[in-house]
């Protein structure tokens, strides 16, 4: 029996293949639509949710029923949408009721809206901000597409099943965690599910602009614009830059274009985050961002802005909130980065996974350098080609949607992953994408330490513009002296970052020497780290692990109970601990030559 059976009521009990008809229609980078200055519907606010622990909306096709209330069915029925809770998107499930912190299953979320035609507006897409892990779209009973990747956008067009009037939204959100995942089942931070970020409808015209991007080149005198259209055809585009002067055409073949123009724009940087408005037009599409002209190179061992070096004074950051879970409200990102300023500052590396797109904007206006990075992380099922095709997708549309953010100066393909071959070739792969899609910007990932010889030993780097080094030397290793050897005894080609170092801290929790989870020790350890990497002349920055501690159950002590407290300030994002003060007078230290 199939799940086309629909006369057998109970055709779906014994169908184990009721999923394979929803495989196909996935959303990836080449189907995104760049949102930026188009004029949106929110479909933000009040929708109904049901869980479903069993697939049993797949099973049983729930996106197929009709609306008939309970008291005409003529059989009875598992699913009624009204019986869903009442619950706001974006939001996470896991903090919507206490009896669904740990919910990791499928859930169905609904809402209705009605729609219009606009006059010029021949197609409209929906678009999701994100959806962890993997989202099917229903749409008036009809399955339009769906997405797999927890952090990154997506769109599906809708212009031939929309309706005139009143439309049925139904988006089923799966989070569990499995072993061939980007990232896989074992992480250490909280596997949060939903609808967790912005959905919108887009209305556009018949032809329309998928991605546009502006590029400093390295000369610093000219700017490369690249267009792409939402249709194989032939045409002339325009780009404006109106406070430059700079108006060209851009001849477009078989849907794409690409001028370079000699332009010298005031030069982005964290001191002078200047943003020039871009306006892409293409026939009566138009597309307007906002953006920062910069370089940025890796030579030797330093890492250059705008030609000079930086030294990256840096702090990571997970989305995580005791009221939010994974959402991101505007506010929660600008304390983030009010945070980061008072520590001291100029980059974040945003960990382990697509944070909200806003963050890399706000970074552009407030002069932050970011690592952007997709989940690639311990033990990714590096055999596999669909993990690897899923990787490569989740880090296409990363790069597709920040690629004209200053800010963001590194693509992370990856954290601490065991150097075997598959990975190596896996990673690589990453690595060639980023390069291909984005010659502009530097690619790093978190490598591996030789632990017998205290050596950064990794084959990965080769294909690398930064090494990220991960090192707990006083936290994880009772002493400095392993991070003594490895630092004097390593001697990198290429810019090393320590892309983490920490420990943890129970706030309040005092006590004199190294003790652990002491607030005191924290501090201690990092005035100790901090000597010795500034000391390191091919270390070219530091991202301390991490800015405000985060839910984990991987982590259950009595000093954790399931949180990572390696933050420089609590959970509740107010209370600074003695190493947030250590910290940013280390910073301070090193004034502005570096
Ligand atoms: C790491 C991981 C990070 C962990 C951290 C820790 O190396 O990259 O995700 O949370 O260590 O706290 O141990």
């Amino acid at each position: 029996m199939t799940h086309a059976d629909v006369d057998d009521p109970f055709a779906h009990l014994h169908d184990e293949d009721y999923a394979r008809p929803f495989a196909r229609g996935l959303a990836h980078a080449a189907t995104l639509v760049t949102l930026s200055g188009r004029p949106m519907v929110s479909l933000d606010g009040a929708w109904l949710l049901t869980l479903d622990l069993f697939d049993e909306g797949l099973r049983q096709r729930w996106f197929d029923l009709d609306e008939t209330p309970p008291s005409q069915w003529a059989v009875p029925r598992d699913y009624e949408i009204e019986a869903g809770e009442p619950v706001q998107v974006p939001s996470c499930w896991n903090v919507l009721k206490p009896e669904w912190t740990y919910f990791e299953g499928g859930a169905w979320y609904t809402r209705w809206f009605d729609w219009r035609p606009t006059v010029g507006a021949g197609r409209t897409i929906l678009s999701f901000g994100a959806a962890n892990y993997r989202a099917l779209v229903f749409l008036n009973g009809v399955h339009v597409g769906g997405h797999r990747g927890g952090s990154t956008p997506f769109c599906l067009e809708i212009t031939d099943q929309l309706r005139q009037g009143r439309n049925r939204l139904q988006v089923y959100v799966e989070n569990r965690r499995q072993a061939d995942r980007v990232p896989m089942h074992h992480i250490d931070w909280f596997n949060y599910g939903g609808l967790y970020r912005e959905v919108a409808l887009v209305p556009l015209p018949d032809v329309f602009i998928r991605q546009a991007s502006a590029a400093l080149q390295a000369d610093r005198a000219s700017i490369r614009f690249d267009l792409c259209l939402s249709d194989a055809v032939d045409g002339e585009a325009s780009v404006t830059i109106a406070a430059l002067g700079l108006e060209k055409s851009i001849p477009i073949k078989a849907g794409k274009g690409s001028i370079t123009a000699a332009a010298s724009p005031e030069l982005w940087s964290c001191d002078t985050p200047r943003l020039y408005e871009v306006r892409f037009t293409f026939r009566t599409d138009a597309v307007t961002e906002r953006i920062g002209f910069r370089t940025i190179e890796a030579r030797g061992t330093q890492i250059l802005l705008n030609g000079e070096p930086v030294w990256l004074k840096g702090v990571c950051v997970h989305e995580d909130d005791l009221a939010l879970g994974k959402v991101s409200s505007e506010a929660d990102i600008r304390r983030r980065l009010q945070h980061a300023r008072e520590l001291g500052c100029n980059f974040l590396r945003l960990s382990h996974y697509p944070h909200h797109e806003a963050v890399a904007r706000l970074a552009d206006e407030e002069g932050f350098l970011l690592w952007a990075e997709v989940p690639v992380y311990w033990a990714i099922d590096f055999g596999n080609p669909d993990t690897l095709a899923d990787a490569r997708n989740q880090l296409s549309e990363l790069i597709c949607r920040d690629i004209n953010r200053a800010s963001v100066i590194f693509w992370g393909v990856g954290n601490e992953n065991a150097d075997t071959d598959a990975r190596l070739a896996f990673m690589a792969e990453l690595a060639r994408t980023a390069r291909h899609l984005d010659p502009s910007r530097l690619v790093g990932a978190a490598c591996l330490i030789n632990r017998e010889t205290f050596t950064i030993e990794d084959r990965l780097a080769a294909h690398l513009d930064v090494i990220g080094l991960n090192e707990y030397f006083g936290w994880y290793e009772p002493n400095f002296s392993g991070l003594d050897r490895l630092l004097a005894n390593s001697n990198p080609d290429k810019p090393v970052i320590i892309s983490e170092t920490g420990a943890d801290a129970s706030p309040g929790h005092h006590g004199a020497g190294r003790v652990l989870f002491t607030e005191d020790w924290q501090a201690e350890f990092y005035r100790q780290q901090f000597s010795r990497i500034t000391a390191t002349p091919y270390v070219a920055g530091l991202a301390a692990w991490l800015l405000y501690d985060f839910r984990t159950e991987r982590r259950q002590t009595s000093f954790q109970r399931g949180f990572n407290r390696k933050g420089l300030i609590g959970a509740d994002k107010t209370t600074a601990k003695l190493a947030f003060h250590a910290l940013a007078s280390c910073y301070r230290s090193l004034g502005r030559a570096r």
